[in-house]
């Protein structure tokens, strides 16, 4: 639960308000001397180590702090990096990352806070992992946020939170504050969302607008999973009934929705959402599916074939005609 752990303990008498979940002990008698050296607010000597060409010599030229066996700097030093936690019916794991974020500076000096996240992204998307959620737009802030999300009951609960430290000033001491506009955007569509803090139905789509109180938690939820890519008609099943309704509204080059066969959020309709259906096509549940999943191809072109007759009767985009020539 990035976001909401009180990191050091100091506030609670009895320790971080997640000890017992992470299964770990925040001391709140910590000390500057249990933080690297003895600057505990910025926990190493930024003036003194800025220009260190690398993270390991910033880390390490005027502080003391100690590596970590799997190779990452630790902050607090009676505190571990990593530790796994079964808690209730679930794991808790606890990833102490604070000193990497330095690691980020020293890849990306003063380059802007988006570009510094992509320090970590990259990683992420080069295992194969891409983000299905994000903050559209969000520029410099978006370094701070976080998104997690879990199920239950049939529906999954997105949470939004936001690094509460105010980075911003020269002051890190203290929540930021104020309300930021923002626009959650979802890959593909989510059903039957809703705000679970006003309590307030939100119905289908892929973009939600919230008045953000920075200090607060953005909590929404949807029905079962993200619509899969291509399935027009939210079905679940990506198949013919989706590609006939790419095929009704091909070549259009504006006004066209998901239900209408635009799959990659362009307002448009044509051969890169032919793409996503193909790549999509016999997902969900296969025994359901009107044909057997060696045949879509073969649909494909059919769908083409539509296509090339729908061209004598309407202006077709380009992208369209390469289509049906490919066909
Ligand atoms: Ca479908």
């Amino acid at each position: 639960m990035p976001g909401l752990w009180d990191q050091h303990g100091k506030g609670r008498a009895t320790g971080g308000a997640l000890d017992d979940v992470f299964g770990v002990a925040h001391s709140p008698n910590l000390r500057a001397s249990d933080v690297f050296q003895s600057r505990l607010w910025s926990e190493v000597d930024q003036d003194a180590n800025f220009y260190y060409s690398n993270f390991a010599t910033f880390l390490t030229n005027g502080n003391d702090s100690i590596m970590d066996p799997s190779g990452f700097y630790k902050a607090v030093r009676n505190m571990p990096v990593m530790n796994v936690n079964d808690y209730g019916e679930g794991r808790a794991v606890l990833m102490n990352m604070s000193p990497q974020w330095y690691n980020a500076y020293r890849n990306m000096s003063w380059d802007t806070a988006a570009e510094k996240r992509s320090v970590f992204m990259d990683f992420v998307h080069d295992a194969g992992l891409d983000r299905w959620v994000e903050i559209e737009g969000a520029g410099a802030a978006e370094h701070g946020y976080e998104i997690t999300y879990w199920r239950q009951d049939g529906r999954t609960i997105v949470m939004v939170v936001l690094n509460p430290e105010d980075l911003v000033s020269s002051s890190v001491v203290g929540l930021r504050e104020g309300v930021t506009p923002i626009t959650l955007k979802f890959d593909t569509p989510v059903l039957d969302v809703r705000d679970e803090r006003a309590g307030t139905s939100l119905g289908d789509g892929m973009r939600f607008d919230f008045d953000w109180a920075v200090n607060e938690a953005v909590v929404l939820s949807f029905s079962g999973d993200p619509v899969l890519p291509g399935d027009a008609n939210f079905d679940g099943l990506v198949g013919l009934a989706d590609l006939m309704a790419l095929a009704d509204n091909y070549g259009r080059l504006s006004g066209v929705s998901w239900r209408h066969g635009d799959f990659t959020d362009d307002g448009a309709a044509g051969l890169a959402d032919l793409t996503v259906l193909a790549d999509n096509y016999g997902r969900g549940s296969r025994h359901n599916l009107p044909v057997p999943e060696p045949a879509c191809i073969c649909l494909l072109l059919a769908g083409a074939g539509l296509l090339t007759r729908r061209r004598n009767r309407f202006s077709m985009s380009k992208s369209a005609e390469r289509s049906a020539d490919i066909a």
